[in-house]
């Protein structure tokens, strides 16, 4: 089976995504994600000038070769962009797979694991009160695992918690970047009255977590741990920049409260040593940001030695492509731990028609044969892309520039 021909879809249905759509001599098209917030069309770039190019007149059923050809073809292997344009390439070529085989994506990968992908919902408030109630209408929604995410008094522009009138929390936004402030004391303070009042209120049995967002140094992450321990957090995320994978050695001293980090690494090597002293307890990577399927299962092979279980992140910067594509990996993978899932806009979902659906606290893939989501482009083009930037964030009492 030849690909004939590529072609890099921009669209912004609500927020900006990537998509890269590859066709073949025997009929069969296939799609992957190639969205990085706020860095779109360095991707789009990528892959229009540098990899399709490359990818015309190519074996489509080769994926491992064309992958490799892709990583070690680049000579400047790994980063962001290069690692997020050979996980379209690569989407797309496993949904083209399992659309010639007949069978949904997850059955080609080696049939299901479990009856459903359990995954959890984002609950927010502008404060405690808030936030335990969007976290109780969660629980009547289904869910079973919950993150809690709220303001914190005396910090204006808080991670995780909508503007006035945005529908869910949407961070890449303006013209240029927008401004947060930040203060380490005030937090601290806050968060375990957040999640005390939380567990309080919604009992033992829902699953809660929370996204520090890299904002802590190690030893405030700590700090943060040990104070949640009697709230019994199903993991706390990005508790302290990650490109130190040994700064977590000392979180792991102080805490049992369980760890999640990798949203933003893009290739095994940024993993390996957090897997393999233990220094985690989910490994958050994508298909869309970590390379695809392909790299995405080496990963959790890896994660699966050391009892490092998978929590894909699944904000609605991946788009329905990616979320597809998680779900049967998600179904397949035999550490599966969970999976994040901050349902899209309307307009996204009709741009992305898609086989995936929610019930029960689960989300299930669909039967489908590929990964089971779409592309509508005489939609998508009615929505032109438009530049909108992540946050910067700032101490508070000097202007010193922080991690948003
Ligand atoms: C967050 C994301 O969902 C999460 O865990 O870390 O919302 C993250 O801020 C965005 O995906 C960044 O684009
Ligand atoms: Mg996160």
């Amino acid at each position: 089976m030849k690909i004939t021909g590529a072609r890099v879809i921009v669209c912004s249905p609500g927020r900006n995504f990537v998509t890269l759509k590859i066709e073949t001599d025997e009929g069969l098209a296939g799609i992957g994600d190639a969205t990085l917030n706020g860095r779109e069309l360095a991707v789009a770039s990528y892959l229009a000038d540098h990899v399709v190019p490359c990818l015309i007149g190519r074996d489509a059923h080769r994926i491992e070769v064309l992958w490799q050809y892709l990583y070690r073809g680049a000579y400047w292997r790994r980063g962001p962009v290069t690692m997020a344009a050979i996980a379209a390439v690569d989407t797309a070529l496993w949904d083209i797979k399992a659309k010639a085989a007949g069978m949904p994506l997850y059955q080609l990968l080696g049939g299901a694991s479990r009856q459903g992908v359990m995954v959890y919902g984002h609950a927010n408030g502008r404060d405690i009160p808030e936030t335990v109630d969007a976290v109780l209408r969660h629980r009547e929604q289904g869910f079973r695992a919950i993150r809690a995410q709220s303001g914190v008094p005396g910090i204006q522009k808080v991670y995780g918690v909508p503007r006035e009138g945005q529908r869910a929390y949407e961070p890449a936004d303006g013209e240029l970047p927008s401004e947060h402030d930040w203060d380490t004391g005030k937090y601290l303070r806050h968060t375990p009255e957040l999640f005390a009042a939380v567990r309080e209120a919604v009992g033992p049995d829902i699953h809660l977590l929370h996204d520090v967002h890299h904002r802590l140094t190690p030893i405030e992450a700590a700090r943060l741990g040990k104070a949640l321990e009697p709230c019994d957090l199903f993991w706390i995320e990005d508790a302290t920049p990650a490109e130190d994978p040994a700064a977590f050695r000392l979180i792991r001293q102080h805490t049992t409260t369980p760890l999640a980090v990798g949203e933003v690494f893009n290739s095994i090597w940024d993993c390996k040593q957090l897997i393999e002293e233990r220094l985690i307890d989910y490994i958050r990577a994508t298909v869309v940001h970590a390379g695809g399927i392909t790299h995405l299962r080496r990963i959790a092979d890896l994660a699966a030695l050391h009892q490092v279980r998978t929590g894909c992140h699944g904000a609605t910067d991946l788009s329905p492509v990616c979320m597809g594509a998680a779900l049967h990996f998600d179904t397949w993978v035999p550490n599966f731990g969970i999976q994040e899932y901050m349902p899209h806009s309307a307009e996204t979902d009709a741009v992305f028609p898609h086989a995936y659906a929610f019930a029960d606290g689960f989300l299930h893939p669909g039967e489908a044969p590929g990964h089971g989501v779409e592309i509508d482009e005489a939609l998508a083009a009615k929505y032109p892309y438009r530049r909108a930037y992540l946050p910067v964030n700032r101490l508070a009492h000097d202007g010193t520039l922080w991690h948003w």
